[in-house]
Order: C-alpha cells, then structure tokens, then sequence
C-alpha cells in the first residue's frame, strides 16, 4: 500500500513537472507624461528576436536613451523603476555590444515633427524566461545614451542619458495557453502507470 502511494505521488509530481506554461508573443507599454505620449510594443519573431515597435510624441527631434528598466514600480515615478535591466551582472552598453545590460536599448529618434516612430528588433530582450521584460518598465530618457564609451563616470552604468521623462510598465498583450490535451494526457500517463503497477503487484 506504501509502495502504491510513493508511486501515484511520483507519478503526479512526474505529470506536472512536465505540464506547458504560458508563452507571451506580444507585450505593450503605454507612456503618458510630461507631454509625452504613445504605445510601445514588443512581438516576439522568428529566432525568438522581439521587435520593438510603436510610435511616441512629444520630445524635440533629436536622440534620446531608451532602455528597459528592472522593475514595474512606477509608485515613485519613473524613479522606482530602479536601474537598467541586467541580470547578467554586464556594463552598461551599445545594443550591439557582447557586454551589455539586457535592458540597453539605445537611442530612439525624435523627429521634426516630436514624433519617434519605433520599428527595430533586438536579440537579448526576451517576453519569457530569464530575459523576461513583462512587469518591468521601459523609460525614456532626457539626454543621448553614450553607450558606455564617454568618460563620464554614470557612462558604464546608466550611459549617461539624463533624467526619465517618461516610463510605463510592459503588460501582455497576447500569449498562447498550453495545450488543451496536455493536462489530458498528464491523467492518461498517471492512470497508465497506475495500471501497470496493479498488473505487475497483482503478479507478485
Ligand atoms: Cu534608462
Ligand atoms: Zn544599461
């Protein structure tokens, strides 16, 4: 009877373990102060590359740091967002660089008309897993990132862009469910192993 019951909890515990999670494919953030105004989005794409789109109003044309900070607190401002997203312990950093926080964005452009029109992909930043973006926030900046190459002593660690003029917390947009036969087949394995062992203790 103890053998019985080791073996449906080791079943069980076998059955979720291997149960599917959630996958988000596309997240937003909506930013909205200081005049400042617009929707970020973020789609995963082929090679898990996430594509940062959208378009943001209301900054003098020019370019301006823009990154993906660690946390979604937005109680204190843009403030409690913390730092650059890095979970790797890297520098500061260029998009392109090998070592960079996972949140360095680089710049983004505002044009003649204040408007930054966002259509580029990045490799590091991820909607699942230890790259994780969701709950965190993106911030813009007031100043150009300087990716970590001035000698300014914030360069390495924040680029030295300035103040946060305006951030917003990334949500989910879309996402796909686990598949709806995959609990079904947990209770199929479970009720099959079940089976056997009967079998195999009815021959002892
Ligand atoms: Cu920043
Ligand atoms: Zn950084």
């Amino acid at each position: 009877m103890y053998k019985t019951l080791l073996f449906v909890a080791a079943a069980v515990a076998f059955a979720s373990a291997h149960e599917d999670v959630v996958e988000v494919t596309r997240a937003i953030a909506v930013l909205n102060a200081n005049g400042i105004s617009g929707n970020v989005t973020f789609t995963r794409e082929e090679d898990d590359k996430i594509r940062i789109g959208g378009r943001i109003i209301g900054m003098k044309p020019g370019m301006y740091g823009f990154h993906i900070h660690e946390k979604g607190d937005l109680s204190n401002g843009c403030a409690s967002a913390l730092g650059h997203f890095n979970p790797n312990g890297n520098d500061h950093g260029h998009p392109h660089d090998e070592n960079r926080h996972v949140g360095d964005l680089g710049n983004i452009e505002f044009d003649s008309t204040e408007t930054a029109n966002l259509n580029f992909l990045d490799h590091l930043i991820k909607l699942n897993g230890r790259h994780n973006i969701i709950g965190r926030a993106v911030v813009l900046h007031s100043m150009a990132d300087d990716f970590g190459r001035s000698d300014h002593p914030d360069s390495k660690v924040t680029g030295n862009a300035g103040g946060r003029v305006a951030c917003g917390v990334i949500g989910i947009m879309d996402y796909t469910l686990p598949k709806a036969n995959a609990a079904t087949t947990s209770s199929a394995s479970v009720l099959m192993a079940l089976t056997f062992y009967t079998f195999v203790a009815a021959l002892m």
